[in-house]
């Protein structure tokens, strides 16, 4: 039986945008495992109250259910340790800050380029919520959050040297091959693609070329999930 995922979707069902939610999924396709991707909007917390919080990633395995991506991602290396590891190439422990990293430094500076095109791709049902629980993490309106991103554009990407490094001399975090590190950056890109317009890369970076292979790995998983051209 395919394991079921509850995943974040905007006002279009097939708008599948949360960063955490694509770990999963990469994480999920890297072991080859199926799922059955069950939509999910900020409010339907009713849907998920059986995993005893409110977020997603949610999985449920047979009679097993976890939530929290990372925690997801060590249950599918417990659970099916025949099936390729998502941490081949990698100690867990570094994978483990790569997380972190992404978590407190580049999702929440990519959020501000986006927070405007997040605002208008949700479930209208979400979006009272959406306002009120964002500004108080933002700590001001949308809209001032959203202000000027052509002029910050360059500062983020200054923020992505380390990374720029790292690929200008192999293809993914993960060496040759893409692992769990590769799937928890990537998602944040993909979270971006799939809400906004917005250029966030250059043509010529790195990062842009790595974004690519990932966006055509698995079958073009990424690339083909509704979104928007980069
Ligand atoms: N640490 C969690 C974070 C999960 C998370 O924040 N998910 C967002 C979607 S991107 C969510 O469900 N938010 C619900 C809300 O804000 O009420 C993980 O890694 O899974």
């Amino acid at each position: 039986m395919a394991i079921q995922l509850y995943d974040l979707a905007g006002a279009d069902p097939d708008r599948r945008f949360s960063p955490y939610c694509w770990r999963t999924r990469l994480a999920l396709a890297h072991k080859g495992l199926a799922v059955e991707t069950i939509p999910w909007c900020f409010t339907d917390k009713d849907k998920i109250a059986f995993s005893g919080q409110g977020r997603v990633p949610v999985i449920v395995d047979g009679d097993a259910w976890v939530n929290d991506s990372w925690a997801i991602a060590l249950y599918l290396e417990k659970t099916y340790p025949d099936r390729p590891s998502i941490f081949a190439g990698g100690a867990p422990g570094a994978i483990r800050f790569v997380n972190d990293w992404t978590d407190a430094v580049l999702q929440p500076g990519l959020f501000r380029f986006i927070v405007a095109d997040v605002a208008a791709a949700i479930d209208p049902k979400d979006r009272a919520y959406f306002r009120q629980s964002r500004e108080q993490r933002l700590g001001t309106t949308l809209e001032e959050a959203a202000r000027g991103r052509e002029d910050r554009i360059g500062a983020f990407r200054d923020v992505l040297q380390p990374l720029r490094l790292t690929l200008r001399t192999q293809e993914f975090l993960g060496g040759a091959k893409p692992n769990y590190a590769d799937y928890i950056v990537f998602g944040a890109f993909q979270w971006a693609r799939c809400v906004s317009p917005f250029r966030l890369l250059e043509a010529d970076d790195p990062v842009y070329a790595w974004r690519g292979r990932l966006l055509d790995a698995f079958d073009g998983l990424a690339g083909k999930a509704l979104g928007f051209p980069v």
